[in-house]
């Protein structure tokens, strides 16, 4: 028996493996409406057999957006393309999901194969950045951010409250709330990055303020029945990560408390120069971690997309889904060809039955 590919769980919503696409900005969008690229992306991330396919990094206003490219909810033909996406995510039998976001003072950037850079200030095409204080990421991000007065947290809290709204409207039924990557919400719980004096600022609960009171708003507005996550950036790998590894499993305690029903743990990146362990599944021990203090189920990434290394971290629970990115792009059949590779009986059945039923008995040549 799998533990790859057993079925997940959560309030209503049952994913038919535990396998998702992860969120994946592809810098592809027109005024954050969504086109053709989107329409053949997602859902050929859905046929490949993933459980679960969580749309990318969606802006929850205009300066939230990383990039003039990336995808917005905050009108209506924004949430009508994203509908035409839920429904052919769940086509193909995965559940639907989608990534709502701020990017903060890493957003007015070009694409990642345009420099990946800040647009220089006093170009049209971007904007200014804002950010709990007027810290700037540095390296290929240097612009100084507007430090957001409490007008402006109020508004982008409400901005997460009615992209959830639309997203909800739109037939997601798995929301993921964008508190990682050194965007927004991570600046604000980041010691690199707020250096407020208010009550958005200095000790853990005031750094945690913006993420809590972001939860709970959404909170009340997203189904009960409805899974309702978060990726966070749970270590920095800055030299101190012993302390921002307990403050961060102290804040996911209160996630929980305030609703929140699975964790994506990711990296912080809330500075140029860390010192990330890249390798096979270096988060799990942090994921297991989490999972077990926090008492909360939880997602991860990075560097667990070899078939049996996924299949590991699930059986020996250090994480409840596996996010495989990139293999998807290399290869949306992923689940298939990991399900052949570990050996699983009727490999096949782990597509859509359209394709399921043709392929039980064909074997392609050798290449
Ligand atoms: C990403 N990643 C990412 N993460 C996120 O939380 N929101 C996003 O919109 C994006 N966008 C994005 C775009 C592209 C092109 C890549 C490759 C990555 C990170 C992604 O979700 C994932 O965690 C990493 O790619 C690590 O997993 P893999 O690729 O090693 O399986
Ligand atoms: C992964 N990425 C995450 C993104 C956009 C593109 C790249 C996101 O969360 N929207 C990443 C983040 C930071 C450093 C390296 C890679």
């Amino acid at each position: 028996m799998s533990a790859l590919f057993s079925p997940f769980r959560l309030k209503d919503v049952t994913l038919r493996n535990r396998i998702a696409v992860p969120p994946m900005c592809q810098y592809s969008a027109d005024e954050g409406v969504t086109n053709s690229w989107h329409w053949a992306h997602y859902p050929g991330m859905a046929r490949g057999g993933a459980g679960l396919v969580i749309v990318e990094a969606t802006a929850v206003s205009p300066e939230g957006r990383i990039t003039p490219a990336c995808t917005g909810l905050w009108n209506d033909a924004q949430a009508e393309g994203m509908a035409r996406i839920a429904a052919s995510i769940k086509a193909a039998g995965a559940v639907a999901g989608i990534q709502i976001a701020h990017a903060g003072r890493k957003a007015s950037a070009n694409r990642p194969w345009e420099g990946d850079d800040h647009i220089p200030a006093g170009d049209p095409r971007g904007w200014q950045p804002i950010a709990p204080s007027a810290i700037a990421f540095g390296a290929n991000l240097p612009r100084v951010p507007r430090a957001m007065t409490l007008d402006d947290i109020a508004r982008v809290k409400a901005d997460f409250v009615a992209a959830a709204m639309r997203a909800r409207d739109a037939g997601f039924e798995w929301l993921e709330l964008h508190f990682a990557h050194g965007y927004l919400a991570q600046s604000f719980f980041s010691v690199h990055s707020n250096a407020r004096d208010d009550q958005y600022g200095g000790d853990l609960a005031g750094r945690s303020r913006f993420l809590l009171e972001t939860l709970a708003a959404v909170r009340a507005v997203w189904p009960e029945r409805l899974p309702l996550t978060a990726r966070f950036g749970v270590i920095e790998y800055d030299g101190r990560d012993e302390e921002t590894l307990a403050e961060s499993i102290e804040l996911t305690r209160h996630f929980r408390e305030g609703g929140l029903d699975l964790l994506n743990v990711s990296v912080g990146f809330s500075i140029p120069d860390a010192h990330i362990p890249w390798g096979p599944a270096f988060l799990a021990p942090v994921s297991e971690r989490v999972r077990n203090e926090a008492q909360l189920p939880v997602a991860s990434s990075w560097g667990v997309d070899a078939p049996r290394v996924a299949e590991r971290v699930i059986a020996q629970q250090q994480m409840d889904l596996v996010m495989i990115g990139r293999a998807h792009l290399a290869d949306p059949h992923y689940p298939y060809r990991a399900a052949q590779y570990l050996k699983i009986d009727r490999p096949s059945w782990i597509l859509p039955a359209q394709y399921a039923y043709w392929l039980e008995r064909y074997h392609m040549a050798e290449l």
